[in-house]
């Protein structure tokens, strides 16, 4: 069998902010409704969902916090082939398991390798990735038929973190960002739908999981929605992101680990502020850290459901006002006001909402 992994060039060493955008959606709906004032902090609902591997706690924890850990996504031997396979990729860079030594040479303890094995060109392991057990659960999360289920997925982007490098405390290393650089998400994006990271290694507390932001996928839907049908920009989104969420909530405890064995896989919502983390770990093979972080796209735009309505957990919450307020704020900004107050009114206004783009509301 054509092995996938053998007869490679030198490895391509990227990070995360040179990952390419997945493949482009069809034009999203226009989320910005001037006659609706719509917030993503309502009372968590109660989406339908097919019965499957993801328990009413896993999904609640995933509409909540914006993650939730799937045991066992795949086999953990296929796991284990997986990290085989990839060793042998890192070996075309001098890098062996068995010499820590030549761990050095990954630069700040750290490869990012961008090949992606797709089904359609491979067998196994790769193909055995993407288990029934993960299917049943994007199918709980997005909805049956409302992910794209084709031979496009595949296990790709590497990050591979070696242990002896980060010094303590353990924290975020790298940039907090959603993924999705290169194209303008909206709140109905479809680009990604569920960002999974893939367990090929067991990941212990410290041992360079990737950091998660509990929560951050509400801000990031709050910052679409003022964003309207222009969207915003990948890297500018995160960036707005951070700010509005303080380095508070992106540091210390309120940050989360992903940890789990070989097979597992962290179900994250695309909106969840993510970022590398360090590997403190002892030197060991067994230590060296084997993720990836496929996009699983979405076959139509996020739904974004109303009173009543019951999106999927994967879908943005919304609230509109009740039409008697929206009514009392047309009709205080018709009222004439004295240019200057009016004036101040805007700049207090401006300085409170933040450091958005010029045109946003
Ligand atoms: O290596 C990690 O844990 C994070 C990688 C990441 O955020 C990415 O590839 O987008």
């Amino acid at each position: 069998m054509w092995h996938p992994l053998s007869g490679r060039a030198a490895a391509a060493v990227r990070m995360e902010s040179e990952k390419p955008a997945p493949r482009a959606a069809d034009a999203p709906l226009n989320a910005d409704d001037d006659d609706a004032q719509r917030s993503t902090d309502a009372p968590l609902g109660a989406p339908h969902v097919a019965p499957g591997p993801l328990s009413a706690d896993d999904l609640a924890q995933f509409v909540r916090d914006g993650y939730c850990l799937l045991p066992g996504a795949f086999p953990r031997d296929v796991a284990f082939d997986c990290r085989d396979a990839l060793w042998r990729r890192v070996g075309d860079l001098g890098i062996a398991a068995d010499d820590p030594a030549t761990w050095s040479l990954a630069p700040k303890g750290r490869l990012g390798l961008q090949d992606v094995f797709r089904e359609s060109d491979l067998g196994a392991p790769w193909a055995e990735c993407w288990s029934d057990r993960l299917r049943a659960a994007l199918d709980q999360l997005c909805g049956a038929g409302r992910w794209v289920d084709d031979d496009a997925l595949g296990c790709g982007w590497w990050v591979v973190t070696f242990p002896g490098v980060a010094n303590a405390p353990w924290g975020a290393e790298g940039s907090w960002h959603v993924d999705g650089h290169g194209y303008a998400h909206r709140v109905d994006s479809r680009e990604i739908g569920v960002l999974p990271i893939f367990l090929f290694s067991d990941v212990a507390a410290r041992g360079g999981g990737t950091a998660l932001a509990p929560g951050s996928h509400r801000a990031v839907a709050e910052l679409l929605w003022r964003a309207g049908a222009e969207g915003v920009p990948g890297p500018r989104l995160s960036a707005l992101a951070r700010e509005a969420l303080g380095a508070e909530a992106l540091a210390g405890d309120a940050v989360v680990e992903t940890r789990g064995r070989a097979g597992d896989v962290m179900l994250t919502h695309p909106f969840l502020l993510h970022a590398r983390s360090k590997n403190l770990r002892d030197v060991d093979a067994a230590a060296v850290r084997f993720m990836c972080h496929p996009a699983v796209r979405l076959a139509a735009p996020m739904r974004v459901a109303d009173d009543g309505g019951a999106p999927s957990p994967v879908e943005p919450r919304a609230r509109r006002a009740s039409r008697p307020r929206a009514r009392r704020r047309r009709a205080a900004d018709a009222a004439p006001a004295p240019r200057p107050a009016r004036r101040r009114e805007r700049d207090a206004a401006a300085a409170r909402a933040g450091p958005w783009p010029p045109g946003w509301s």
